[in-house]
């Protein structure tokens, strides 16, 4: 069997990671022979809640799961660790603005950066799941210079997942015949989720979703909207924000990022902007990648029309802003 390999799991007391460390400890993403020590990161505060996962843990008794660090420092937390699942961050408060929101969690973010630069495996493969995760990934990055900046990405799978579900429940097809639904831009409301770039499998034969549902004003209305409110129709109902699909859609992503992605078959993630598409240069943007030993590459040459024009540069727009203000707190 394989060398262990040490993953970190920020926000580790807290409900995502409840279902994320459970499936990465299965070997659902890094795979069935690999063994792993998990450095499970959190906030003094939550010590107790953190000894109760390491029991827990503990007592799933799972074969791939050497060891289990639990630790308060990110030092101890980010040291030599191949993968990093960041979704520990600063919850929304009840009278807090967005503004208050990015500002605490770009100074998390800024830590967690140097503490990776300091300590992390040059190639280790960071993924943002706390929110506002495109904004938080590009300050990370910034404060990591020693990794490449390629190896930052923030989590949209979520949002592809949800986009995939909506449209196999509306075709009567499973959601393993429905492929390369995209989601572009930021994971907030702006984002853009199109399924006319995606394939379903009809009757043996893959054909455009686009044909298929054959129904514009659904994909460009309902469907995109069903998505776009799917995290508050969650909460509306549980009284607590996605976790078990959240930490999935984490699992998801990496696996994808770790072992490529099948010929002809895209994943979004969001990942530097290299202006594609007519995004902003230098901000993490959500794109369709293709997986190749661990490099992902943005889908070039896709048909955007008009409509996806337009909320292409509504979501563009709202994530140079972010970016803007993530600048102005870090120079204050
Ligand atoms: P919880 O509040 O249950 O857990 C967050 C945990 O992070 C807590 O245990 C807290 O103590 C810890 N934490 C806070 N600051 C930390 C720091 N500096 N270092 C380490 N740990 C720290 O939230 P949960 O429901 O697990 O959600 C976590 C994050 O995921 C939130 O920011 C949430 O907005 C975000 N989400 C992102 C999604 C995406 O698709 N990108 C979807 C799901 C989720 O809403």
């Amino acid at each position: 069997m394989a060398e262990p390999i040490r993953i970190v799991v920020t926000g580790a007391a807290g409900q995502i990671a409840y279902s994320l460390l459970y499936m990465i400890a299965r070997g659902e993403v890094f795979g069935k022979d690999q063994p792993l020590i998990l450095h499970l990161l959190d906030i003094p505060p939550m010590v107790g809640v953190l000894e109760g996962v390491v029991m827990e843990l503990a007592d799933c008794a799972l074969p791939l799961l050497r060891e289990v660090v639990p630790t308060t420092d990110p030092l101890v937390g980010f040291k030599d660790v191949s993968a990093a699942f960041l979704v520990g961050a600063m919850p929304r408060k009840e009278g807090m603005e967005r503004k208050d929101l990015l500002s605490a969690n770009v100074k998390i973010f800024k830590v967690q950066g140097e503490a990776l630069d300091k300590v992390a495996k040059k190639d280790v493969k960071v993924l943002v799941v706390g929110n506002p995760a495109n904004t938080n990934a590009l300050v990370c990055a910034n404060y990591a210079p020693s990794i490449p900046r390629e190896n930052f990405s923030a989590m949209t799978r979520l949002d592809q997942n949800r986009a995939a579900s909506q449209i196999a429940n509306k075709l009567g097809v499973s959601i393993n015949e429905v492929n390369n639904i995209i989601i572009w831009g930021n994971h907030s409301s702006t984002q853009y989720p199109d399924a006319a770039q995606g394939k379903v499998l009809v009757k043996g034969e893959w054909k455009s979703i686009a044909e298929a549902v054959n129904n514009d004003a659904y994909l460009q209305g309902q469907f995109i909207e069903t998505v776009q409110k799917r995290g508050a129709a969650v909460i509306g109902a549980r009284k607590m924000s996605s976790a078990m699909s959240a930490a999935k859609a984490a699992c998801d992503h990496m696996h994808d990022w770790w072992n490529g992605t099948a010929p002809g078959k895209f994943v979004s993630m969001g990942v530097f902007s290299d202006g594609s598409y007519g995004s902003p240069k230098d901000v993490v943007f959500s794109f369709p990648v293709e997986i190749k030993n661990k490099q992902w590459k943005i889908v070039e040459g896709l048909a955007i029309s008009e409509f996806g024009k337009s909320k292409l540069n509504i979501t563009s727009k709202e994530l140079e802003e972010e970016k803007n203000e993530a600048l102005s707190v870090l120079d204050s």
